[in-house]
């Protein structure tokens, strides 16, 4: 019988139920792209693109047919509609353009394969003129500088076939990203800003985009990326936090990038996010919080990373996608378009993580 938890009105599934829970999961999402007006989604306005993204993406994942599951050509109408004549997306109609909302805009284009209903020049020009003399890029006018635009933007310009033009420099993009490499072998928001399992997947995917991965410690920063896992089997974003679903994605495509899944307990990993599934649909943080639909995709991606699905014998995930670990996309959205990220190959010889890390003893 699932729980009923009091305090979060969550029902969680018994260890002896636990499965993953997909039709409840669609109708989920379905409810939720269809919502405007609850509490938590006037609070998420300003970001409904992204939330867009998410929610096509994992219908998407789920082998959905966009079309009559999603409403994919109403969606594609909302995007259309939060794109300024300086070529970036908000994140609402009405909301100032900013690289986060634009990317999130080009990846659902780039899903319903209507990347040719934009101008692309246009949204080239706007991104381009984001970046700075040191090879950063801001998030928009304003003027705050973080890796995560540097990823946003080199996704966008690989999206729309710009990253080899020189409409923007990608060696001084790569540069900046190298420089916010740490001691411990992660990345943080700029240079010297503490890592981050969040900035680390922004660093890692930009730097696969531009096939520039030879500026990672692999092994120092897989070992990093493994000590992530907690006892309850989660991943927490940095040491001394809390596991959350999220970091399944935001590590596990990073270890996916460097060859180094098997250096975490995948079972346990597994147990956890379907734990934290509400048995009336939607992923969230932790077991028995409220869900939300960017835990679910997250929770999702980080399944299809572990191979979860593909364990099963009776063929009932075929219709599934993998998704790619760099670009967060659908791996047939990838191939359609020709990206090609840069992956590393699993070492050849078994590598168990020592703790602590024998370099630190030289520092
Ligand atoms: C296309 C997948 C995709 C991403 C686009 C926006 C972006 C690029 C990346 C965001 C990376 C990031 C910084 C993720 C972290 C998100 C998160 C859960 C932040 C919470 O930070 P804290 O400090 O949480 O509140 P902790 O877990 O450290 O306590």
């Amino acid at each position: 019988m699932a729980q009923f938890n009091i305090a979060g009105g969550v029902k969680q599934l018994e260890d002896s139920e636990l499965r993953f829970l997909e039709e409840e999961h669609v109708k989920y999402i379905q409810k939720v792209s269809q919502d405007t007006t609850s509490f938590e989604m006037v609070v998420m306005q300003h970001m409904r693109m992204s939330g867009v993204y998410w929610g096509t993406t994992a219908m998407a994942l789920l082998g959905r047919n966009l079309k009559s599951d999603m409403k994919s050509d109403d969606i594609v109408e909302f995007v259309l509609s939060c794109q300024y004549d300086n070529g970036g997306f908000g994140g609402n109609v009405g909301h100032d353009p900013h690289m986060l909302y634009t990317l999130s805009a080009l990846q659902v284009l780039a899903i319903c394969d209507k990347l040719d209903l934009i101008d692309k020049e246009k949204v080239i020009e706007y991104v381009a003129s984001l970046q700075n003399v040191d090879g950063s890029f801001n998030g928009d006018i304003w003027g705050e500088i973080d890796t995560r635009f540097s990823y946003c933007a080199l996704q966008i310009f690989s999206l729309l076939g710009a990253l080899h033009s020189n409409c923007f420099n990608l060696d001084k993009a790569v540069e900046f990203v190298a420089k916010c490499r740490n001691f411990d072998g992660g990345y943080g928001a700029v240079p010297g800003a503490e890592s981050h399992a969040g900035q680390i997947f922004c660093c890692i995917g930009a730097l696969s985009i531009a096939g520039a991965l030879h500026h990672v410690d692999v092994d120092l920063l897989g070992w990093w990326l493994s000590e992530r896992q907690c006892d309850s089997g989660g991943l927490n974003g940095r040491p001394e936090k809390q596991a959350d679903v999220c970091y399944s994605w935001w590590i596990l495509s990073c270890l996916k990038i460097l060859g180094r899944v098997k250096w975490i307990d995948e079972d346990s990993l597994i147990h956890f996010i379907l734990k934290a599934q509400d048995s009336d649909g939607g992923i969230s943080d932790r077991p028995g919080n409220m869900a939300d639909i960017f835990h679910t995709f997250f929770g999702i991606s980080g399944l299809l990373l572990l191979g979860y699905f593909s364990r099963d014998e009776d063929e009932k995930y075929s219709r599934y996608e993998d998704i790619d670990p760099t670009y967060a996309l659908p791996v047939s959205v990838v191939k359609r378009m020709n990206l090609q990220p840069q992956v590393l190959n699993e070492p050849e010889i078994a590598f168990t993580p020592i703790v602590p890390n024998p370099r630190f003893a030289e520092l």
